[in-house]
């Protein structure tokens, strides 16, 4: 197989079996635009697509990526967006981290966004550390959301464990547009959109235990601590209820038919040290039933706190809400496979994988025994983290101890825990090294590929030049289309995606040119109505409202209206600015010089950005973002008057 694909041309390419298909589907909508007949066609793209990519998933400077893969960034705070298979970074949007470049966290318009859900412990908090908006986030995990269980190209979710957080990204401009804090819960980890019928909510689960009533009346009585499962509305991005569970939450997954969701306990222990968290033989993984929960939930059956209805799901409340399936000690990943049907556990600390058939599940909640909707429990290997499918009826399992990724088909899986001799590993490569998630193409939706699987592992140590202590980590590509998986590309990566996951191109379809009407400014389309501007216009406009001061421009490649405008010492001063250029690629900057100050403003977008001007004196603002042979020369003045005594 890898010796037809290094050779760019086969048998098997041009007569476009396995791979061939494969490279057909990804250049077929392009080609489709230039017309001519199918047989033409068919032989055309399979010229191109044997053209624009390689064995090592190369892509041809000019060529474009079959899929958008949307990377988390961990600690880094942002979501990233790299191309498959060229592994190449897109584009890096700033969700929980603050952005130097785009003044993502500074400009007015992020700021509500950032602190719209804020409770009042949070603004307290940040208020006396002098901050009015968290610098940081831990993003492990990216997920879009779904109709009939397949991608839709609408939103990207993603979570914060650091700050407790559910961000939203639109697809249309790829900007985050919402961020929620979570009440009650802490430590929001797993977190998944609902499959089907579409993404009506988006599971999270909140790994840390504390006291439900987290006033400072104990830390030491463990019998106060709970856990928080939460589902968001997704499309409002408020909460829609809550359940308390019995342990911890880790990660979590959603069915093919809208009636369930999964999270894994790693702490049913409900232990407060390393030694106490792993006691136990066995923990769990939580199965929450949604229809149940729902009618709880609209027969008022709740209790409000801190404005999130709550129910109790924890095992004391014998409630129908929730069952707890027994698993070997510390599991961790939580893996819908796409036939619909199996659901893969994680074993970590043990070498397993256990498979659940989801469409038992009905009846352990009529009573059946807890194990009995376990139909698999293939050994693969130490330490399985997570679990990624292909459209086949395999499972690719990473084993972070043993730095490989085992492929290994649920069906034979089945069969062999049924007393069948037959072993159900396919396959084992080594990957460098320790591995995280691993994500094939469309892997967790009713559109799984075949053809490539991306392995997140998190140390690169010998692989690139050394850069220091601090090591990138590496995100390789491994070929998954024949009998042996090979891994075909090395891609060093800054902290640190713990997931990620692949879209088809054809899915995704982003505005280039902002929309005027776009809801990101309409707060500032308020003020600036109340000013009298009209933000869709050219405007050079100052106005004056006590010590506040509005500075209203355009930008236009490559001036601002404005060549200079003068404020007073101690004014507060707002930059409004609309970038009237309305071609591809045409962003402008606003960077007020040694004030801390800067955003981007994308063409046809309105951003500002609201400072204090402490000093008195001459201030150069510039356009950071190169647009125009005269970028340099884009640049205007603020003179701060002194105070008059
Ligand atoms: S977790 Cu990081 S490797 Cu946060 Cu999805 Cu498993
Ligand atoms: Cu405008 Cu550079
Ligand atoms: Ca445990």
């Amino acid at each position: 197989m890898s010796d037809e694909i290094k050779t760019g041309i086969s048998r098997r390419g041009l007569l476009g079996a396995t791979a061939g298909s494969a490279a057909l589907g990804a250049f077929g909508g392009r080609l489709a635009l230039t017309g001519g007949a199918a047989a033409g066609l068919a032989g055309i793209a399979a010229t191109s697509a044997l053209a624009a990519t390689d064995a090592t998933g190369a892509v041809a400077p000019g060529q474009l990526d079959e899929f958008y893969g949307f990377w988390s960034s961990g600690q880094s705070g942002e979501m990233r967006i790299l191309g498959i298979p060229s592994m190449r970074e897109l584009m890096r949007v700033p969700v929980f981290n603050r952005c130097s470049a785009t003044g993502w966290g500074q400009t007015n318009e992020s700021k509500r966004i950032m602190q719209e859900s804020m409770t009042e412990k949070t603004k307290k908090q940040l208020a006396a550390n002098g901050k009015t908006v968290h610098d940081n986030g831990d993003l492990h995990h990216v997920h879009m959301s779904f109709t009939e269980g397949k991608y839709d190209g609408r939103f990207l979710f993603m979570n914060d464990k650091a700050n407790t957080r559910v961000a939203r990204v639109r697809g249309d401009v790829m900007k985050c547009d919402k961020i929620l804090e979570i009440p009650n819960a802490k430590a929001i980890h797993g977190m998944r959109p609902q499959k089907f019928p579409r993404t009506n909510y988006v599971f999270c689960n909140g790994e840390d235990e504390a006291p439900l009533v987290n006033d400072g009346s104990t830390m030491t009585d463990v019998s106060t601590y709970v856990n928080v499962f939460t589902a968001i509305n997704a499309d409002e991005m408020t909460v829609a209820w809550q359940v308390l569970v019995s342990g911890n939450l880790d990660n979590c997954d959603a069915d093919y038919e809208g009636k369930w969701a999964f999270s894994t306990s790693y702490n049913s222990e409900m232990g407060m040290t390393l030694s106490d968290m792993t006691a136990s033989e066995m923990d769990h993984v939580v199965v929450f039933n949604i229809a149940e929960i729902e009618k709880a939930i609209a027969a008022g059956q709740f209790q409000e706190l801190n404005g999130a209805k709550i129910l109790d799901g924890r095992k004391d409340a014998n409630s129908q809400f929730t069952r707890y399936i027994p698993i070997a000690n510390n599991p961790h990943g939580c893996n819908m496979a796409p036939d619909k049907k199996h659901l893969c556990i994680g074993g970590k600390l043990s070498p397993t994988v256990t498979v659940i058939d989801v469409t038992k599940l009905d009846t352990i909640f009529a009573g059946a025994e807890l194990r009995s909707v376990v139909v698999a429990e293939p050994e693969l290997g130490l330490g399985p983290l997570h679990t990624a499918f292909d459209g086949n009826g395999n499972a690719y399992t990473s084993l972070f101890l043993d730095s490989q990724v085992v492929k290994w088909n649920i069906a034979d899986a089945i069969k062999a825990y049924a007393g069948e001799k037959i072993d159900p590993i396919k396959d084992k490569v080594d990957v460098q090294y320790q591995p995280g998630h691993l994500k094939t193409v469309e892997g967790e939706t009713l559109d799984a590929g075949n053809k490539w699987l991306v392995c997140l592992c998190k140390f690169s140590k010998d692989r690139f030049l050394n850069v220091g202590p601090l090591k990138p980590e590496n995100d390789q590509l491994i070929d998954i289309s024949g009998d042996k998986m090979v891994v075909v590309h090395d891609g060093p990566n800054f902290a640190e995606p713990h997931d990620a996951i692949a879209v088809a191109a054809s899915k995704m379809n982003p505005l280039s040119v902002w929309k005027r009407d776009d809801v990101m400014w309409a707060e500032t389309r308020k003020q600036a109505e109340a000013d009298g501007v009209n933000i869709d216009d050219y405007m050079d406009t100052v106005i004056r409202d006590g010590n506040k001061v509005r500075v209203y421009m355009s930008s236009q490649a490559p001036s601002f209206s404005l060549e200079s405008f003068t404020v007073t010492e101690g004014d507060e001063v707002t930059v409004i600015i609309t970038n009237l250029d309305d071609i591809d690629d045409l962003t402008h900057g606003f960077t007020m010089g040694n004030h801390g100050v800067a955003m981007e403003i994308g063409p046809q977008a309105t951003s500002s950005i609201t400072f204090v001007a402490a000093n008195a004196g001459v201030y150069w603002y510039y356009c950071q973002w190169f647009c125009h042979a005269l970028h340099m020369e884009m640049r205007g003045r603020m003179f701060v008057e002194p105070k008059k005594a």
